[in-house]
């Protein structure tokens, strides 16, 4: 059975972050530990007024205290992350408590449609770059992979554009960049990884869903990393996790009053 540790922060309401990773990895028979790196009332997009409670001192003593109980991890998966201390926290973890071929897999929560999440800042960004650096996978979206690379935000692009950007992302250090939430064709959403180990692109698309949630990344990372674990190739994980995510929002849509997050679960409960 693997083992892996999600850092990241517990929105307490909202169908996002620790909410979902720990439910669907935990579905897939892995197992998962967590390091939550704040609490919040709910997440930062679309809820005014939430309260965040930072996790930080506590996230060290936590590493520490695995590492006199020697307990290690098949992979680290990091996602949102509100305090540029724990970015130290997160090299410290892949030094001290990841397995020799453990995977550090990097999902650099931090924007979307071209704009940072409310909460967060440059700094951010530039502890993101660094452990983008050291990760084995990283799962950013189109503007993720903009702001890694400090390249302004394009509303629209060309496959070539975004084969650029996974490129150059990848020579920042990881072996495969995943990149999310492409729209290369119209009507369409795709995925594009660039694995840097076999010099490939592999390139997804889905007929695109009308409408858009919060929290689908954190979803698509969880499922994609289940996958990766569970030992699928990364095309079949790529394709599994773009189906999921759009499942999810099809059973969500007929209700607009929820319009926070996906049901996830009921996703869940038919695979
Ligand atoms: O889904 C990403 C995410 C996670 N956690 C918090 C967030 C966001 C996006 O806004 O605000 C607290």
């Amino acid at each position: 059975m693997k083992k892996i540790v999600s850092v990241q922060d517990i929105s307490c309401y909202g169908q996002c972050s620790l909410t979902v990773a720990l439910p669907i990895l935990s579905s897939y028979g892995i197992e998962t530990a967590i390091m939550p790196s704040a609490i919040l009332s709910t997440h930062t997009s679309g809820f005014k007024n939430f309260t965040v409670l930072d996790l930080t001192e506590e996230l060290f003593k936590i590493l520490n205290h695995w590492v006199d109980e020697n307990i290690k991890f098949d992979a680290i998966y990091t996602g949102y992350i509100g305090d540029v201390r724990q970015f130290d926290l997160v090299s410290q973890a892949k030094e001290r408590i990841l397995n020799k071929n453990g995977l550090l897999v990097v999902d650099p929560a931090m924007a979307d449609n071209g704009k940072l999440y409310p909460a967060l800042n440059e700094e951010i960004v530039l502890g993101m770059r660094k452990i983008v650096a050291e990760s084995d996978i990283t799962i950013p979206n189109i503007t993720e992979a903009c702001l890694l690379l400090d390249v302004p935000y394009r509303e629209t692009y060309d496959l070539e554009f975004a084969k650029g950007l996974a490129y150059n992302i990848a020579q920042m250090g990881p072996k495969k960049v995943i990149i999310t939430g492409l729209t290369v064709t119209k009507g369409k959403i795709s995925v594009l990884c660039y694995d840097k180990e076999n010099d490939e692109y592999i390139y997804n698309e889905e007929n695109i869903c009308k409408k858009s949630y919060h929290g689908t990344g954190d979803i698509f990372s969880s499922v994609l990393i289940a996958h990766i674990l569970n030992g699928d190739s990364i095309n079949d994980a790529i394709k599994k996790s773009m189906i999921f995510v759009i499942d999810a929002i099809n059973k969500t849509m007929d209700d607009d009053s929820h319009n926070y997050g996906v049901k996830f679960e009921q996703v869940l409960n038919e695979k």
